[in-house]
């Protein structure tokens, strides 16, 4: 019964109270605009002050990886930083990459015993991603992780946009 664990909301993910909320960063993990600048302003020092101590050990996160930080002032207990694709017209692995990042996502959540995880439209912003495409690659891909996985309890889509919303919810009435 995986499509029961998946809740699909409007809003603004910084107000989320989940064990963790997903950032979409870019490979510098220092911070950006859109969902990124929002979550760190939201916040606060601490998140960043993370983000800088896994580049020191590491140097950044790759596209379609994902590292986890505090939540710093943030409702959420943690925030897991992916690096979602820039769309460059399809054939740049653009597909696999955005799945990727779900995954990782989800398997960090795991492995760090998080029920609760909220995600935004990864890649649909500054980086292009077709939303309708994007939808259906989040949608299968948190579904099949679901079915595969029983210890993550709930996945909450959090669609800033009027137009993520209704792909994301018209992928999940129609598909799952
Ligand atoms: N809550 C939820 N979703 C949001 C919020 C919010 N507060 N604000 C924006 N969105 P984007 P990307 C949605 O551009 O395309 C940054 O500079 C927005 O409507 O934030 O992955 C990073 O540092 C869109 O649907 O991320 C990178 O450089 C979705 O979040 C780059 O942008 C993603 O839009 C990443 O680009």
């Amino acid at each position: 019964m995986a499509y029961r664990k998946i809740r699909i909301v409007k809003g603004d993910i910084t107000k989320i109270k989940a064990d963790a909320i997903v950032n979409a960063a870019n490979s510098s993990l220092l911070g950006g605009g859109g969902v990124d600048g929002a979550i760190h302003r939201a916040g606060g020092p601490d998140i960043l002050n993370d983000c800088r101590a896994i580049v020191a050990r590491q140097g950044g996160c790759k596209t379609g990886n994902a590292v986890i930080t505090t939540a710093g002032r943030l409702p959420a207990k943690h925030v897991i930083h992916t690096v979602g694709p820039v769309w460059n017209g399809g054939d740049k692995n653009e597909v696999t990459l955005l799945a990727n990042c779900y995954r990782h996502s989800l398997e960090l959540a795991s492995r760090h015993h998080l029920a609760t995880i909220a995600f935004p439209n990864i890649s649909t912003g500054i980086y292009h991603f077709p939303k309708e495409l994007a939808a259906s690659i989040a949608m299968n891909t948190i579904v099949t992780y679901l079915e595969e996985h029983s210890d993550i309890e709930e996945v909450i889509l959090v669609c800033y946009d009027d137009e993520n919303l209704r792909y994301t919810e018209q992928y999940y009435n129609q598909h799952i």
